[in-house]
């Protein structure tokens, strides 16, 4: 063989073949997928080709540091936390995994000496968009701090087959298109074909008295589908630790264990293809609404079910005892829709392994612990009892069962108060009985949190109110927090880049170090920097805008971005208002001086929330005649950024100059988009709602615009009687732009439109929109006053982002750990995959 040049190149150094992170050796290993995965050449290899290849590359890399973890969780003495949740918004992994195994400059050069663009392959990929919106997005960040704080975890959920639907905007409207985001293929998955559990549904129970004279239940089930495991390796950021997350798919049996059922019984018992697949066909597109439809309970039941058994599984074959699972296992529900599982780990001990009644629930009850989410009384579940039955007649009865003694128990501690029992009871009085959830959830757990401080606090005053009198130990706050790794590092490269300049990449990890940046805070050279970078983003986007919606927008007006689900607590119209009283000023007095602003929104409306696209309809609308009023002069444009998704959010926040968290006080349970935006510089307008209060203590309430009602306010105001119409009344803006748009101003002069939304607020208003809309009209103009002083904004957004410490996911996960889950971290060593592991 001659010995070219280029050949001594392409030698791999000593380190690279130690690591196998090298360039080169990215570089080979893509074309060896290239060729052996993909069975293309570079020649013929589309893009999809080479993103396939690469993501393969980097998953090969991910599955020696996976090994090397599961093994060492496969110690008997190893505790790990079971994360169950419904919901996992992950976005997407490939960038997300160059960060975190620390490869992203190395793969640069390997897709450049491949003639690709790295940034391209990057957004080839299809996001997993497995969620709805905060709950699901927390739960990728509490993965990805798990892994990097090298605690052992898995995380459960549902393999969606179509995730939250893609959402389009066509004449204003939302439309909704499926996500078929596995068309593609997903590199990221391993399906364990064999690792799959069968699940009972519906059908009825026997009874009868075993040959020992024991009272037994035999539950004959209407339908068995079986689960098969899908896992998804989520690596720490620069460490080994690799963790799990095992996300179930619904199939057909094909055959089943005979002996588990009554001979004769089970033939109707295997059923039909689709039905099976169709549980985890597709997740339900609502965020803060229960839907109390038949599959959605067969959805929550099924993940559960499979997950529990899983655990027991993996305990069992490690030597545990069942009756020391909790030593095994920490089971955190992620909201209700996996309370089930409290009363299918009843059943699994009960009926399965024949463990005592008393025994079984002390186990059960040592295992769970259950995190609220939300105090909206239409997002706590509730079931129809038939219903309920017609899926899971064994899980009624048990469920009837721990509610007796549960009740017989609150008797004793209340001396029989009949309000208290009614109220903790898991099933409703009255001729229509539902099972409540949430009550299922805090009976059975040993700890029950909140997700911000202000959200705890009213837990315990309101809705878990006589739980907290009767059982206050296991209250606690535990405020939500997001990864800086996704939503600094990786979404704003420069603005990290900067900020490592001066204080090093001990943040990435330790985000309380980033008060490094307050020395700074004043230097005009450094805020010069700070405010160059963020104009740099804010171009970005414009262009990005301006692809998608055919907008132009101006890179150096206000960005202000109200970014999240639609909702009525989330007060989009409130923003929208406040655009067409401005809108208003300028027309009336067109020489007025008005600090160019540029309102994005952007989020995705339940499908049958009618309201909600009601109100999209309304920003577009608005939008449509404001941007193309010459007398405007683009002062202020209003865009509606279409599907609303992790990657377009990584997108949006690093350009925004305003972050709108305007929720009425008291709705919002935390909301982590306030503190992603806060991170990336942003300014928060916002109510004391939510984590907002936590964070203007902490960024201080000098740089954050405050205004609106407080929750007591809010309380004291509806408990008068509160009459938007007065407001309506009394304000002639309000009364200018509500009339406007009842008039058809800005809907082609068909008032009709809007209708429902301006009846709504007229003569109901339960979310006080009319009552704050003074306030922040008033603190909006704060906001624009404070922005035409450069230096001072520049000064504000660089202690928002300073200051924003304490809301690392890390930091969450590390409270968890410490107060409930009473795990730490287990690093895990790397076998050097060169050598023989035996
Ligand atoms: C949401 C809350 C948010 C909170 C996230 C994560 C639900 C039921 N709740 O305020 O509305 O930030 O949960 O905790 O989706």
């Amino acid at each position: 063989m001659k010995s070219s040049t280029k050949d001594t190149e392409s030698i791999l150094t000593r380190e690279e073949t130690r690591t196998g992170l090298g360039p080169e050796t990215l570089k080979r290993a893509i074309l060896n997928h290239l060729f052996y995965n993909q069975g293309k050449f570079p020649e013929i290899a589309t893009r999809n080709d080479y993103y396939m290849a690469m993501s393969f590359a980097v998953r090969d890399r991910l599955l020696q540091r996976w090994v090397a973890s599961v093994k060492k969780y496969l110690n008997a003495d190893q505790k790990i936390v079971s994360y169950l949740s419904a919901e996992y918004l992950l976005g997407p992994h490939l960038a997300n995994n160059l960060i975190n195994l620390g490869i992203y400059e190395n793969m640069e050069k390997a897709s450049n000496s491949l003639g690709m663009n790295l940034d391209w392959l990057i957004a080839k990929e299809q996001e997993p968009g497995l969620g709805n919106g905060g709950l699901g997005r927390l739960a990728a960040c509490y993965m990805d701090s798990l892994a990097t704080l090298e605690i052992p975890a898995i995380g459960y959920g549902i393999r969606y087959q179509f995730g939250i639907f893609e959402q389009d905007i066509k004449d204003g409207w939302q439309i909704e298109d499926t996500d078929n985001w596995l068309r593609r293929g997903n590199p990221w998955e391993i399906a364990k074909r064999e690792l799959g559990y069968d699940v009972k549904l519906g059908g009825y129970v026997q009874h009868y008295t075993d040959i020992n004279g024991k009272f037994k239940a035999n539950w004959i089930p209407g339908m068995i589908v079986k689960g098969i495991a899908y896992d998804t390796p989520i690596l720490g950021y620069r460490v080994n630790t690799c963790n799990t997350l095992r996300l179930w798919k619904s199939e057909a049996p094909k055959s089943f264990d005979f002996q588990t059922f009554n001979q004769g019984l089970y033939s109707g018992a295997v059923s039909d293809k689709t039905v099976c697949e169709n549980i985890s066909k597709v997740l339900y597109p609502n965020d803060e609404q229960r839907e109390g439809k038949i599959l959605r309970l067969q959805q929550q039941y099924f993940f559960v079910s499979c997950s529990l058994q899983d655990m027991i599984a993996i305990h069992l074959s490690q030597g545990g005892k069942i009756e020391r699972f909790y030593d095994k296992f920490v089971v955190q529900l992620n909201d209700t829709h996996p309370a089930i599982g409290v009363a299918e780990m009843m059943r699994l001990l009960v009926d399965v392994y024949e463990v005592e009644w008393d025994l079984a629930w002390d186990i059960t009850k040592k295992s769970f612990a259950y995190t609220n989410h939300t105090l909206l009384p239409e997002a706590l579940e509730t079931w129809d009892q038939d219903l309920f039955q017609s899926v899971l007649p064994r899980h009624l009865e048990i469920i009837q069962e721990i509610n007796r003694r549960f009740l017989d128990e609150v008797t004793i501690r209340t001396y029989g108060d009949q309000d208290l029992i009614s109220s903790l009871s898991i099933i409703s009085d009255g001729p229509w009985k539902k099972i409540r959830m949430a009550n299922l959830a805090c009976a059975g757990s040993f700890a029950i949190n909140g997700v911000a401080a202000l959200h705890s606090e009213l837990l315990k005053k309101t809705v878990l109110k006589d739980w907290y009198q009767l059982w206050p130990e296991k209250f606690s706050n535990k405020t939500n927090g997001v990864t800086p790794r996704r939503w600094m590092v990786l979404s704003n490269p420069k603005l990290s880049s900067l900020i490592s300049s001066k204080i090093g990449e001990g943040w990435i990890k330790n985000l309380d170090e980033l008060t490094g940046l307050e020395q700074y805070a004043d230097d005009p050279s450094f805020q010069q920097e700070w405010m160059v970078v963020k104009h740099e983003m804010k171009k970005d986007l414009a262009k990005r805008i301006l692809q998608r919606t055919k907008i132009k927008v101006d890179p150096s007006s206000i960005f202000d971005v109200h970014v999240k689900r639609i909702h009525e607590y989330k007060r989009q119209h409130l923003n929208i208002l406040h655009v067409i009283a401005l809108y208003n000023r300028i027309k009336q007095n067109p020489d007025a001086e008005v600090v160019p602003r540029t309102f994005i929104f952007a989020g995705k409306a339940a499908p049958g929330y009618h309201l909600a696209k009601l109100m999209i309809k309304l920003i577009t609308s608005v939008a449509d005649v404001v941007n193309q009023d010459p007398i405007v002069k683009d002062r202020i444009k209003v865009v509606f950024y279409p599907n609303y998704n992790v990657t377009n959010a990584q997108r949006i926040y690093p350009a925004a100059d305003v972050s709108e968290q305007i929720s009425t006080a008291g709705k919002e349970a935390s909301g982590t988009g306030n503190m992603k935006l806060s991170m990336n510089g942003a300014l928060t307008i916002g109510t004391l709602d939510g984590a907002n209060v936590e964070i203007r203590d902490c960024v201080g309430a000098e740089n954050f615009f405050l205004f609106g009602l407080t929750e007591e306010e809010v309380q004291q105001k509806k408990s008068e009687g509160y009459n938007p119409f007065d407001y309506y009344m009394a304000n002639p803006e309000l009364k200018l732009a509500i009339d406007q748009i009842n008039s058809g101003y800005f809907s082609h002069m068909n008032g009709s439109v809007f209708k429902d939304l301006i009846n709504s607020l007229l003569y109901h208003d339960q979310y006080l929109v009319l009552a704050d809309f003074e306030s922040y009209v008033a603190e909006q103009e704060r906001v624009a006053e404070a922005y035409k002083d450069k230096q001072r904004w520049a000064k504000m957004s660089i202690l928002n982002a300073a200051r924003m410490g304490k809301f690392s996911s890390d930091r969450s996960i590390k409270d968890y750990c410490d107060d409930i889950w009473k795990v730490g971290p287990s690093p895990v060593e790397l076998v050097d995959f060169h050598q023989k592991t035996q």
